[in-house]
């Protein structure tokens, strides 16, 4: 159920979607995840997002590289297969999540656009993060939602579309300052869950998730450690994760931000962080805290 507006984000609220894994399951039962980013100088985006997705547990993780001179598997998680970002887009895939390091080349944008037409076509839930939301600003910069533009194919959406923006890619998918966003964060995550007929996180301290019909919740757990390089982009490979692996987007959201933020205050709890924590970090304290749930 879609919860009432103005509740801080509760991991209780989701227990119905936790499930004890059955013993005769493989791994087609938790879903095939789909990671589209990593242009050159940002694969490790891709990368954390891909190594977050399969800790989290889907059953398999592709990613899918811009970076030509991307190394052909990722040495510190041989069980990502890589892939080029066209091969991604010919996978069958449970979830397809777009935008870590992704970067705003006209080849980009062609490839989240085939992207877009993929998930929409087959049905799969979507996450837009980074990149992605930039490129869609771009796109709306430059004369708006025309016949087959990024905002068009997801205004037709079936299957549920997240969107990930920290304040400045708010401010950017609405045209307006980072400030003006921070000014009233609650209204800027609602407005562009309507516009978009998505799910938001608007991230940074207190997360708001927003639900395309306008209600609205707020995240308490996480602290100034996630502000590092790469926090968004675990989130994003935690979000996918359970989506692959059947959560409803109205849940999967939600949890994941709690999450990610539990995470990290388990870390700093333990001494690793909140200065000096990285992302990567995160991944294995995500893990810890959704198996002891
Ligand atoms: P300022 O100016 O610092 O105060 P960008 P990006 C603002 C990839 N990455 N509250 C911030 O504000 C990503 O996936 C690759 C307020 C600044 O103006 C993307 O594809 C990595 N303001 C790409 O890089 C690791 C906030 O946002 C602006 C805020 C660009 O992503 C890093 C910066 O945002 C990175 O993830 C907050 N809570 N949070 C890799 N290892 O490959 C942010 N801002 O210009 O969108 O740049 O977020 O680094
Ligand atoms: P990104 O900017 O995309 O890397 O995302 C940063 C992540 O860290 C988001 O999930 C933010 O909500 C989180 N984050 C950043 N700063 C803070 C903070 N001061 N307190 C709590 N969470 C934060
Ligand atoms: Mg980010």
């Amino acid at each position: 159920a879609t919860p009432a507006s103005g509740h801080l984000t509760a991991m209780q609220a989701f227990a119905h979607c936790l499930r004890p894994r059955p013993r005769n399951s493989h791994k087609g039962s938790y879903g095939s995840v789909g990671i589209l980013g990593g242009a050159a100088g940002m694969a490790g985006a891709a990368l954390l997002a891909g190594r977050a997705a399969l800790r989290l547990g889907s059953g398999r993780v592709y990613v899918g590289l811009l970076d030509t001179n991307a190394p052909a598997f990722d040495p510190a998680q041989v069980e990502l297969m890589l892939r080029t970002p066209e091969a991604l887009l010919t996978a069958d895939l449970s979830v397809l999540a777009c935008g870590p390091g992704l970067g705003v080349s006209p080849a980009a944008h062609a490839l989240l656009l085939t992207a877009c037409t993929k998930a929409r076509t087959q049905m799969v839930p979507l996450v837009l993060d980074a990149d992605a939301l930039n490129l869609i600003a771009v796109e709306n910069a430059a004369g708006g939602a025309s016949a087959g533009s990024l905002t068009t194919t997801l205004a037709v959406r079936q299957a549920p579309t997240l969107l990930t923006p920290h304040p400045a890619e708010a401010a950017r998918l609405l045209n307006c300052t980072t400030q003006v966003i921070q000014t009233d964060r609650i209204a800027a995550a609602c407005t562009i869950a309507g516009r978009f007929r998505a799910w938001v996180a608007l991230k940074g301290c207190g997360t708001v998730i927003a639900s395309p019909d306008g209600c609205w919740q707020i995240n308490p757990s996480g602290n100034p450690g996630l502000a590092t390089a790469g926090s968004g982009d675990v989130l994003t490979g935690l979000i996918a994760a359970l989506l692959a692996q059947g959560w409803p987007a109205e849940a999967a959201l939600p949890a994941a931000v709690h999450l990610h933020g539990a995470a990290a205050d388990r870390l700093a709890a333990n001494g690793i962080g909140p200065i000096g924590l990285t992302a990567g970090e995160l991944i294995d304290s995500a893990r810890y805290c959704f198996n002891q749930w």
